[in-house]
């Protein structure tokens, strides 16, 4: 009998802002590789995104691969595919240095001369092909390019791509792939790249997402209730949990309520004991009276923690005050509204309308492909001070955050 481990999107590395949840992500990690060691699989897949970033910091990288020489010491072969995140099509990534190191085998050897994929011949006797995940949601036709065979014998197919037919809402239809582009004939597709735990069906043969095995952004904790990967025992797969340390999530709508109606009802969250490591604390809508920074949730973090809570998270993003005037402006781009909205409203005294524009125009620079959070927000500071250093704004001072950090979210939330 056969038994494998299927896990995905473990994303190493996520959470760079963050380092409580960097480190319940790294050993999310560490801790399904020795459940694996103790159920004594035979083989694990990767699904991808095993890795945050292509090129990771070094800490995070020897945290991984101590985990997984130690698998590789009791036998047990690991293989994976590229994710979205961890592939970078100029330039090598850390997967290809594991697998020359012979940590794990890609699995993803596509014969571009004769448009096949090659399978990877397990002692087990079963055979491994896959795919890997694409950036730029050319996915449909990469599957459609390529002239799949019925495999020979037991295999397992890989791939990194969301499915149409399990596709979760907030994944667009443009970057799926309907499930008859998968290949046929294989006993088990092991999937990745969504970052949900979903179970489906293909000619009798489990397709599966066993979702992150923590997460890698704020939205991913907030949404997804599951944590964990697949032991696939005789071709059934079995979610194990990776849940030791406990999520409470908390949602406040505090719509009706005056600034100290609100603190009220959140003092009352921090009243008795919190088991849960984790606390996300949502909070959105309208107050009746002030504005959300009259609200001091520093305090209301460090009660939480207080009571026992060791990681809080508070978003606050769509918390509104009443005396927020609502204007209606119409113009033809997002540039133009932001030129008028300025000369109607005005800027500080001392600073010019242009100076402002470009100052918007570099802060919403977006962060490039392959480009890691950190260089990107020291690029971006780095445009700004120029733009600063080199425009006279009279009365106006900017101050550059002593400790050199600025977070661009409230949570440092990173995209998936
Ligand atoms: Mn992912």
């Amino acid at each position: 009998m056969v038994r494998f481990a299927h896990m995905a999107d473990c994303h190493l590395g996520a959470f760079g802002r963050n380092p409580e949840l960097r480190e319940y992500n790294l050993k999310a990690f560490e801790e399904a590789v020795d459940i694996c060691i103790e159920r004594e699989v035979d083989f694990i897949i990767i699904a991808g995104d095993l890795f945050h970033n292509p090129h990771p910091d070094m800490d995070v990288v020897n945290r991984a691969v101590k985990a997984m020489i130690e698998a590789r010491g009791r036998g047990i072969r690991i293989y994976a595919v590229y994710g979205s995140h961890d592939f970078n099509i100029s330039k090598a990534s850390l997967i290809d240095v594991l697998e020359s190191a012979q940590v794990f085998k890609k699995v993803v050897q596509y014969l571009h001369d004769e448009g096949k994929l090659s399978h990877v011949k397990d002692p087990t006797g079963i055979s491994i092909a896959g795919m890997s995940g694409r950036k730029n949601r050319m996915d449909a036709s990469y599957y459609e390019s390529i002239d799949f065979q019925e495999p020979d014998g037991d295999a397992i197919f890989v791939f990194h791509t969301p499915l149409s037919e399990m596709k979760p809402a907030d994944i667009h239809e443009s970057e799926t792939v309907p499930m008859s582009l998968l290949p046929d004939g294989y006993k088990y597709y092991a999937g990745g790249h969504v970052h949900r735990l979903l179970e489906h069906v293909k000619d009798g043969a489990p397709v599966t997402y066993p979702g992150a095995t923590f997460g890698s952004s704020y939205t991913d904790l907030e949404r997804e209730e599951h944590r964990g990967f697949f032991i696939v025992d005789d071709w059934n797969p079995v979610y194990i949990e990776l849940d030791s340390f406990g999520i409470k999530r908390e949602d406040v709508d505090a719509t009706g309520m005056s600034t100290r109606e609100l603190e009220e009802k959140l003092s009352a969250l921090y009243s008795g004991k919190i088991s849960e490591e984790i606390f996300l604390l949502k909070v959105h809508g309208e107050l009746t009276e002030g504005v959300p920074e009259d609200i001091d949730f520093n305090e209301v973090k460090q009660k939480l923690e207080k009571a026992g809570a060791k990681t809080v998270f508070v978003n606050r993003r769509q918390l509104s005050g009443k005396n927020l005037e609502r204007i209606k402006v119409r113009e033809e781009s997002t540039e133009k509204v932001e030129e008028s909205l300025l000369e109607e409203y005005g800027t500080p005294e001392g600073v010019d309308i242009s100076f402002a524009g470009q100052l918007l125009s570099i802060l919403k620079t977006e962060q490039a492909d392959g480009e890691t959070k950190d260089d990107y927000e020291g690029r971006l500071w780095s445009d700004a001070w120029a733009l600063i250093n080199g425009v006279k704004i009279g009365k106006v001072s900017a101050e550059k955050d002593t400790s050199g950090q600025v977070s661009l979210s409230d949570f440092g939330g990173e995209p998936e």
